[in-house]
């Protein structure tokens, strides 16, 4: 099942939900190698949400700004590369919204423990904004926010559930989008898959 969004982005409801396990494994074995830190934002404060990468490039945030960079500055060794069934799952999605031969090279991987959140803001750090991004829930659910292509006015709230994986491109390429505060306990976990380089 496919619903729409907005124009170009599309909300595909479990489509993630049967290799879930496959995807956890993936993370588990990621970050035995790149493991999950709060990252540094420019004007000084940690993030809530804890991060890692896998793939050619991870998105990293410190003092000096934010930016994609082929190696974890936490080691200094290459981020882990790419699961492959990260990929297969991330292409499937794309091709499944309407975005064929997507090429990920970066898997940002988010991890919300209560009360973490992601303040509005736009995906504008990949080199290339024709691609889309394909975002995997997994865990806990939470609500998506989702505003438009400025800053300012009321965003949408969309719930995200285990297994669902959002496709936005094209005209939403740049839209505004958050997560608010995770009210469970429980822990959720987002993938986030872009063309970086
Ligand atoms: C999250 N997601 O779902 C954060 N960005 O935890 C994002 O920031 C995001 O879901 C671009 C496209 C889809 C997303
Ligand atoms: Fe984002």
């Amino acid at each position: 099942m496919n619903l729409p969004i907005t124009e170009g982005a599309v909300l595909l409801p479990g489509f993630a939900a049967a290799m879930g396990a496959d995807v956890m494994a993936g993370v588990q074995a990621v970050i035995q190698q790149a493991p999950f830190r709060h990252m540094t934002v420019p004007g000084g404060h940690k993030m809530s949400v804890a991060m890692s990468n896998c793939g050619r490039a991870g998105w990293v945030s410190d003092g000096n700004g934010y930016r994609y960079d082929a190696r974890d500055p936490e080691t200094g060794r290459p981020w882990p590369p790419m699961q492959p069934c990260f990929f297969d799952l991330a292409r499937d999605a794309a091709a499944r919204a309407g975005y064929p031969d997507f090429t990920p090279d970066a898997c940002l991987i988010n991890c919300y423990a209560q009360g973490a959140r992601m303040s509005l803001h736009q995906d504008r750090d990949e080199q290339d904004f024709t691609a889309p991004i394909v975002s995997v829930s997994l865990g806990a659910a939470a609500i998506f926010l989702f505003g438009g292509l400025k800053r300012g006015g009321k965003p949408r709230r969309i719930r995200l559930e285990h297994g669902d994986v959002v496709v936005w491109g094209g005209p939403a390429r740049l839209a505004y989008h958050g997560i608010a505060p995770l009210r469970q306990g429980d822990t959720r976990y987002n993938l986030t898959f872009r063309k970086a380089l």
